[in-house]
């Protein structure tokens, strides 16, 4: 079986009636997001979504998920989400799939939080996938240029060809290619710092449960 719908099946049965969950975004959560638009159909499971990008909101409404936005409830119960990398300590680096900053302010208001991953995402240290930051548009070639110098590698992540990529808030997406971050907690609070970073992809100390999908099955850790 494909091991990321594998994943996403799983987590979906810690769904519970009268659940407000978090949906995730990407190709992972997708299958998810498909399965709780069959219980919801053919169970008559009662909950309400809260997508983290225009795309799983999309998806959700298409199955008949009932939506809202995070500032329409008060708490999430649980959020389901994909994850780029996943360190040996449950440290993660999201938003390739460039949702990172609803992802973030869903999973910060959620009682629980679930990533599911395929094992090619477990990694001894993060840093190989490329860490995405949120900028500002407004004085982006001035982070751009801080990032050069500290040795970050930057590149804009693109839309096609000649367009940058932009996010589902209007904002710009500057991936750093690190290939090893020694210490996450540092580079978070460097980052934080930066006047026009809004958000970025290290997600520490946010996950409480992470289904991993392997050949043998899914391997529930937490
Ligand atoms: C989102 O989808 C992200 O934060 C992450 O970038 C991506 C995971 O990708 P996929 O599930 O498509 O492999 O959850």
């Amino acid at each position: 079986m494909n091991l990321k719908k594998m994943v996403g099946i799983e987590a979906a049965n810690y769904v519970k009636d009268g659940m407000v969950v978090g949906l995730g975004t990407g190709s992972t959560a997708y299958y998810m997001i498909e399965e709780l638009g069959r219980r919801v159909n053919e169970e008559q499971l009662n909950i309400v979504g809260v997508p983290t990008s225009s795309a799983s909101r999309n998806q959700a409404l298409e199955l008949g998920i009932p939506v809202k936005t995070i500032d329409e409830v008060t708490r999430v119960d649980l959020t389901i989400d994909g994850a780029d990398e996943i360190s040996a300590d449950f440290q993660g680096i999201k938003g390739g799939g460039a949702a990172l900053l609803f992802e973030k302010v869903v999973a910060s208001y959620s009682d629980q939080v679930i990533w599911i991953v395929d094992e090619s995402k477990m990694v001894d240290k993060l840093g190989k996938f490329p860490l995405p930051v949120e900028v500002v548009p407004y004085g982006e070639e001035h982070l751009f240029r801080i990032f050069e110098e500290k040795g970050y590698r930057p590149t804009f992540r693109l839309e096609n060809e000649t367009e940058k990529k932009i996010t589902d808030c209007g904002h710009s997406i500057i991936d750093l290619h690190l290939d090893v971050i020694e210490d996450p907690f540092k580079l978070n609070e460097e980052l934080n710092q930066l006047v026009g970073v809004v958000e970025h992809g290290l997600f520490l100390n946010m996950v409480h449960m992470i289904i991993v999908g392997e050949e043998k099955g899914p391997n529930t850790v937490t």
